[in-house]
């Protein structure tokens, strides 16, 4: 049994315990996860602490993430979420696409107040996800568009602001952070490398060799438009050819591969190398 009281470290029960208490204040909670990689940027904890409430998945980062292998998480997803869109927050018209979800989702709320002969009331969403999924950008997308400025509505806990997205729906102003795993340094590597997680947690050989290893499973092309590598060998001569290929030297005039790993990771985690999923589903 007291094991039971400690299903997560204390650190990451503080963090869940502000969420959970946020939650209680929302009629349907929107879970970004990134679409490069949507199983990693789950939280297992969530699902405790999100009880009943309506779920809205958004995959994030749609722009990035490949095309084909996006699709298939959708259909998985599907069975266990209410429901899923997927958005690319550098586009605007994302936050209507939205809007239309999370109303779909909250408003069954409204015949219920209605056949109570309440007056229905505004659909309340929060978002929550792991670090740099995209929180705050979808949060200021939705604030550029409010109708009436931000709500400090009494009756709510002290401190809560409410952007007024519509005269139906109110979304707080700050999303709940969940905690990332660092235990599963599988997870925690597809994190690192799309920057959900900060690089130094890891070494960059390790992210390196990781990275090349998937592309030439998944992607063996991923490296020749931006480096004109047609075989993706070893480590050693990747970093070679990116070296010599970015003029990237040493003091003492020997190829820089420190700097050849940081630009490789680089321009992955920028999309430069293509629309990479970093998890395939069956895989
Ligand atoms: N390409 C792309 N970048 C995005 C997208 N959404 C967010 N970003 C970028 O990802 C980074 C983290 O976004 P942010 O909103 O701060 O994430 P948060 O940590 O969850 O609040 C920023 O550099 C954003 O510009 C997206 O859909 N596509
Ligand atoms: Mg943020």
């Amino acid at each position: 049994m007291a094991k039971q009281i400690h299903w997560f470290p204390g650190h990451m029960n503080k963090a869940l315990i502000e969420v959970e208490n946020k939650i209680k204040l929302v009629d349907v909670v929107i879970e970004l996860l990134d679409a490069r990689a949507p199983f990693s940027s789950i939280n297992e904890n969530l699902e405790k602490i999100i009880k009943n409430k309506k779920t809205l998945i958004v995959l994030t980062k749609d722009d990035l993430a490949d095309p084909k292998q996006t699709k298939v998480w959708i259909e998985q997803l599907k069975s266990q979420y209410s429901q899923i869109i997927t958005l690319n927050l550098k586009n605007s018209g994302s936050e209507n696409i939205l809007t239309k979800a999370v109303i779909a989702l909250g408003k069954d709320k409204w015949e219920k107040q209605r056949a109570k002969g309440m007056k229905p009331q505004p659909i309340r969403a929060m978002i929550l996800g792991v670090p740099n999924v995209g929180k705050s950008s979808l949060i200021n997308r939705m604030a550029k568009r409010k109708a009436a400025g931000v709500q400090n509505k009494p009756g709510f806990t002290r401190g809560e602001q409410w952007i007024k997205v519509s005269q139906d729906f109110l979304l707080m102003d700050t999303p709940g952070i969940l905690p990332m795993n660092y235990e599963d340094q599988q997870k925690a590597t597809k994190l690192a490398l799309i920057g959900s997680i900060r690089e130094d947690i890891l070494p960059n050989e390790i992210l390196v060799d990781y990275l090349l290893n998937f592309l030439k499973d998944k992607y063996p092309n991923a490296l020749k438009e931006r480096f004109d590598i047609s075989e993706i060998k070893d480590k050693e001569n990747v970093l070679h050819q990116i070296a010599n290929k970015r003029k990237l030297v040493d003091a003492t005039g020997q190829d820089d591969l420190l700097r050849a790993e940081v630009l490789l990771l680089k321009e992955f985690k920028d999309g430069l190398l293509g629309k990479i999923t970093l998890e395939h589903y069956e895989s």
